[in-house]
């Protein structure tokens, strides 16, 4: 029996307040789109079948290098995590898995966990390790790096922590492993390039060799940061030659935060989807580096030109009969908000940017590219982009049992101000990002 985490009346009466505008919007959208032959209900209907996962980490105050401050009410440990991660489900839907990040999310009953997740209707998305950080107890430094480290003894504690994710993962019923390393240099000179990469390689092989085969290995890039010079996995290139050094199961991981400015995201995404090695997301928004701010508060436009790319891979998928099933997940963290409102907001910026997507006349699109008619190709993706598809949002978070409005609904629930006299103050928490 799924619990709902905030009384469905408080999210009805919300709704019954905004149900008469939100009609009127949602009709007046619906004979737009009939214009342009598209039945706004497929549109709903896709919405619903659509899904991103949480980040649990991204569930509190994240702060920054230089200062944290937490929120009062912010979870406390992996359970009170999932359970914020049920009220972002409960009033956006869209949301029903959380990703996990080891060691910050350790508990001593992962059976209790998974159970407790489960009648919250929440399920697991990928498991993420953790190499760039020291944990307690353990016996050496990943100051030097971890899976690419220059010590045996150092490479082999950050393989048998990959291969604890898994095994935890397993118990929880993931099917997907991410791995992300801080590995690299900050200074000219520091490591040789290419014994980094095949000490890595080797390492990964030993991790990949304990993967079940219906599980994949997300290799995440990230240009720079905490290395400063040169980073292991620095880009897309290296990941997919990585994920085709490994294996089927090995596929590569987008985070949008982790480019260079200006770099052509989209078409990375196309280039690995068109090679097989799309192999799932992170979704959040930057301004200059790993922001990690949320999805379209910055830059919707290229988050809609992603989505372009996978609703394209999606079709050519559907046509060549072959599977396409990134994994989508959210990597955000909150300085400023509460981590709740944020998820919400990103979450409709995300499913924005499919549905607009979804409307290209990609027919239209196509005859234009072939004769090369730039400005009405170019316009075909634009004026989906400019289509105002906020009703049909609504109408599928209405139709799984959200709110019109989300944020008001969830203020008007006094979920966190309770939260706050509940849940135990503390300052420092395990799953803090630096
Ligand atoms: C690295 C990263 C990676 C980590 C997360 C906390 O910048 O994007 O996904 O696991 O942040
Ligand atoms: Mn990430
Ligand atoms: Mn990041």
């Amino acid at each position: 029996r799924k619990i709902a985490t905030i009384p469905q009346e408080v999210i009805a009466r919300a709704n019954a307040k905004l149900m008469d505008a939100h009609m009127a919007d949602y009709d007046a959208l619906a004979a737009r789109l009939v214009r342009v032959n598209i039945d706004i209900e497929d549109l709903v209907e896709k919405l619903m079948a659509f899904s991103v996962g949480l980040p649990s980490w991204g569930m509190v105050s994240g702060g920054t290098r230089y200062a944290r401050f937490p929120l009062p009410g912010e979870p406390t440990n992996v359970f009170e995590k999932v359970e914020d991660c049920s009220v972002v489900n409960q009033l956006a839907g869209l949301t029903p898995r959380v990703s996990l990040h080891f060691p910050w999310d350790k508990c001593d009953d992962y059976e209790a966990l998974r159970q407790y997740t489960q009648t919250l209707g929440i399920g697991f998305d990928a498991i993420n390790s953790n190499t760039f950080q020291d944990q307690t107890g353990q016996k050496r430094s990943y100051k030097f790096g971890s899976l690419s480290h220059s010590q045996e003894a150092t490479r082999q504690q950050a393989i048998e922590h990959n291969l604890e994710c898994l095994d935890i993962g397993k118990k929880l019923g993931s099917k997907a492993l991410t791995v992300w390393i801080g590995d690299g240099s900050n200074f000219p000179g520091q490591v040789e390039f290419t014994d980094t990469l095949e000490r890595y390689l080797e390492s990964l092989r030993t991790v990949y060799g304990q993967l079940p085969d219906d599980w994949r290995l997300l290799i995440e890039h990230k240009m720079y940061e905490p290395a400063f010079y040169s980073t292991v996995i620095q880009d897309w290139g290296t990941s997919i030659l990585c994920a085709q050094a490994l294996g089927d199961k090995a596929q590569c991981l987008v985070d949008l935060g982790h480019h260079a400015p200006n770099v052509n995201i989209e078409m990375i995404v196309a280039r690995l989807s068109q090679f097989g090695k799309l192999g799932g997301f992170h979704f959040n928004d930057s301004k200059y580096g790993d922001d990690d701010l949320d999805s379209g508060s910055i830059n919707p436009f290229q988050l809609f030109l992603v989505f372009n790319e996978l609703v394209s891979a999606e079709k050519r998928a559907e046509r060549t009969g072959t599977r396409f099933t990134p994994s989508y997940m959210m990597d955000q963290t909150h300085n400023v908000t509460d981590p709740i409102e944020s998820l919400l907001n990103s979450a409709r910026a995300i499913a924005g940017a499919y549905v607009k997507a979804l409307i290209v006349d990609r027919d239209a699109m196509r005859a234009y590219q072939e004769d090369n008619d730039v400005i009405m190709a170019h316009n075909s993706l634009r004026l989906a982009f400019e289509s105002d598809v906020r009703a049909a949002l609504a109408m599928a978070r209405v139709r799984m049992g959200g709110a019109i409005d989300p944020i008001a609904a969830y203020r008007e629930s006094g979920y966190r101000a309770h939260k706050a006299e509940t849940r135990k103050a503390r300052t420092e928490l395990a799953g803090g990002i630096v």
